[in-house]
């Protein structure tokens, strides 16, 4: 595995690539080009100085999270294909650049879900939370201005003011979407994306919808181990792949996430560890990596990623906000840096018990 950290960019990241490199084990980002809109075509040159960037500062651009995809081809509307020639596009200019691995969901309208963005934890530290409590007694409209007051002045990726603005408008868009369209609709952008993935090698590695449930009505495919063999089996190319997010999965008590690493061997193409701590089954916050914070078996997930032979990049995810750091909630330095230093510790063990 590749140990790395997601970086938005110099224009919006409070965390510099200076920083990045001195945590231990770190060789990598993961970044995208956080100013674009989904349904444009990537742009050579941006890609380019994003990546010149990056490598200036001693590091590797190892992949991208994300490359969004635009409504209409999540909805399946007539003008898809515009979009997904766009899209054909970007993937064939990164392909060109030498970027391998892209990151993408098929979420609709929200991107992952929290209620809650600082919630306090008895050591001071404030983690983003969910109670699906909270979910219920909420009207759709008002969910980004019941979190907005705690994002620290960043744009959280999927909740740009613009498109919350929009939120009416996506419900309707979505309205006659169920489950069935919508994996009718992802296998029909992966179907005509597939040719220019493997004429540059480039692993698709979808994103967990996050919670792994419908909320607020809306249909939620990429949630659990039945699902994700329908769609690796729809379209049964391996570098139709997935990102294995721990914390995502996790959302639901009944996903087996070692068995799941285990059954996906040859698709997982990159994967986000984190814990999460469940004061009920409906109501939990993303505590720090370590297992004993959390709920989860840190240790029986990696192991089961050494297992499978997994090669790909790796990063912790969201990190608490420690030591009155101020930065988009999630993704501030130094908790994110215990994470890596963490699982690399695991890592490392593993490797060494298995000679
Ligand atoms: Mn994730």
């Amino acid at each position: 595995m590749q140990m790395t950290l997601r970086w938005y960019g110099s224009k919006f990241d409070t965390v510099t690539l200076k920083q990045i490199r001195q945590i231990p084990g770190v060789t990598g980002v993961i970044s995208t080009l956080y100013d674009s809109v989904p349904g444009e075509a990537w742009e050579m040159e941006d890609i380019l100085a994003l990546k010149n960037e990056i490598e200036e500062a001693g590091l590797k651009l190892v992949g991208i999270e994300s490359v969004n995809i635009h409504d209409a081809i999540k909805v399946g509307t007539p003008d898809r294909d515009k979009y997904i020639d766009n899209y054909i596009l970007t993937l064939e200019r990164l392909g060109q650049a030498g970027i391998h691995m892209v990151c993408y969901n098929f979420m609709p309208v929200f991107d992952w879900t929290r209620t809650e963005l600082a919630r306090m934890r008895p050591d001071g530290s404030t983690v983003l939370a969910y109670t699906q409590e909270a979910i219920d007694n909420l009207n759709p409209e008002d969910m980004f201005a019941s979190i907005s007051g705690d994002v620290n002045g960043s744009i959280l990726p999927g909740w740009e003011p613009e498109r919350m603005a929009r939120i009416k408008e996506l419900f309707e868009m979505y309205k006659d979407v169920d489950d069935e369209k919508l994996f009718e609709n992802l296998k029909y952008f992966l179907t005509r994306i597939m040719p220019v993935c493997d004429k540059y090698d480039i692993n698709m590695a979808i994103h967990p919808d996050d919670p792994a449930w419908s909320v607020f009505g809306l249909p939620r495919i990429i949630i659990n181990k039945a699902n994700i063999h329908r769609m690796m089996k729809m379209v049964d190319n391996p570098h139709n792949g997935v990102t294995f997010c721990s914390g995502s999965y996790g959302t639901n008590l009944e996903n087996d996430l070692p068995d799941m690493i285990r059954s996906l061997k040859g698709r997982i193409h990159f994967a986000h560890v984190r814990n999460l701590k469940f004061n009920s089954p409906t109501d939990f916050e993303e505590s720090a990596h370590l297992s004993s914070d959390g709920t989860f078996d840190m240790y029986e997930i990696m192991l089961a990623l050494y297992d499978i032979g997994f090669t790909g990049p790796i990063r912790p995810d969201h990190g608490r906000m420690i030591w009155d750091e101020v930065a988009m909630p999630g993704y501030g330095l130094y908790d994110r840096a215990l994470g890596a230093t963490y699982l690399n510790g695991l890592w490392e063990a593993i490797v060494k018990s298995h000679k």
